[in-house]
């Protein structure tokens, strides 16, 4: 029998807590930013799904060709019982890790966390039907926030996918890995998905399709921040502006006003004033090197012990141990 169950990790509230907090304070700040946690409402995960299937869209694909190609030599060296996947969204490329550990006879329990609870929800529903006799125990919360998952059995896969690592700035990299790293028992190990550097032209084109898929993307933080503190956003008056910033070696993405706009927030006592032109940074992507993420990875106590990218060298997947 396979079993499914979906934990909140924080109470209900402080989801909502921590959205009035980081929109006031990237709202109030100097040039304002938010941070892109925020995208992933039902809305925004399907957006997000359906920029996965666009043909600029390189990461995904370039991911799960390294996944096809490397599951059954991960299984192997991990021989893991419990996958625990941060950020897992759709779990789609999961599946490929799912059926390695599960032919190699080692895996018992997938325990996805995300900030999204649509996602997990239907995910979960999914696997329940395709993976008889796994459990998935769901957990609703950051993954920048306790990563400590009682009970499970190891030895355990932590998988961070997708490259989500890249929206994490510099320092909070840093903090993410030692956190991970700190929750790692012996055997225990980390797979992190990185999309690496390339030409500005490739990069650009990813985070800004012709289709106009990752514009609306971009704006749905606005329709969250109008539906969750009934603000008066008007998203149509905000352009999509993605650039790569060569110095950090991360994609950026904007939201620029169109026109000089005050934007009331009911629920923080806020009115927030944008200038025609103005620019809101609502996220970076960082885009990686072998030897720099083996650098951070070393300052936070893991060491890299394989490296895999695709046949066109665009993406990688690293697995360390602590
Ligand atoms: C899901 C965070 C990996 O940074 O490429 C896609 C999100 N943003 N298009 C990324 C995203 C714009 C994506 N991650």
């Amino acid at each position: 029998m396979s079993t499914f169950t979906l934990t909140r990790r924080l109470p209900a509230d402080a989801t909502a807590d921590a959205l009035r907090a980081d929109v006031r304070e990237g709202l109030t700040a100097d040039p304002k930013w938010l941070p892109p946690k925020w995208f992933y409402d039902a809305r925004g995960s399907e957006l997000f799904e359906e920029i996965t299937r666009l043909p600029e869209y390189y990461p995904t694909r370039a991911e799960r060709e390294i996944l096809q190609a490397r599951a059954a030599e991960i299984a192997a060296a991990t021989g893991a019982a419990t996958l625990i996947e941060l950020g897992s969204g759709s779990s789609d490329k999961t599946r490929l890790l799912l059926d390695a550990l599960l032919a190699a006879g080692t895996l018992k329990t997938y325990t996805p966390v995300d900030v999204s609870e649509a996602a997990l929800q239907q995910a979960g529903e999914a696997l329940l039907k395709e993976y008889p006799g796994l459990r998935v125990d769901a957990l609703i919360g950051d993954f920048l926030g306790d990563l400590r998952v009682p009970g499970a059995e190891g030895p355990r896969l932590v998988a961070f996918l997708g490259g989500t690592l890249g929206n994490l700035l510099p320092a909070e990299r840093a903090r993410f890995l030692a956190a991970v790293r700190a929750g790692l028992a012996p055997g225990d190990a980390l797979l992190i998905g990185t999309d690496l550097v390339k030409d500005e032209a490739t990069l650009v084109a990813a985070y800004d399709d012709a289709a106009g898929v990752t514009a609306e993307f971009n704006k749905n933080v606005l329709h969250v921040i109008n539906r969750e503190l009934g603000a008066d956003f008007d998203p149509g008056e905000f352009d999509h502006i993605a650039l790569w910033d060569r110095q950090n070696e991360w994609i950026e993405m904007r939201l620029r006003a169109r026109s000089h706009q005050t934007v009331k927030i009911p629920e923080l006592d806020l009115a927030v004033t944008f200038e025609p032109g103005e620019e809101m940074r609502t996220e970076i992507s960082a885009k990686f090197r072998e030897e720099g993420l083996r650098e951070e990875l070393e300052a936070a106590g893991l060491d890299l012990r394989h490296w895999w990218t695709d046949t066109g060298g665009r993406f990688g997947l690293s697995l360390s141990v602590a």
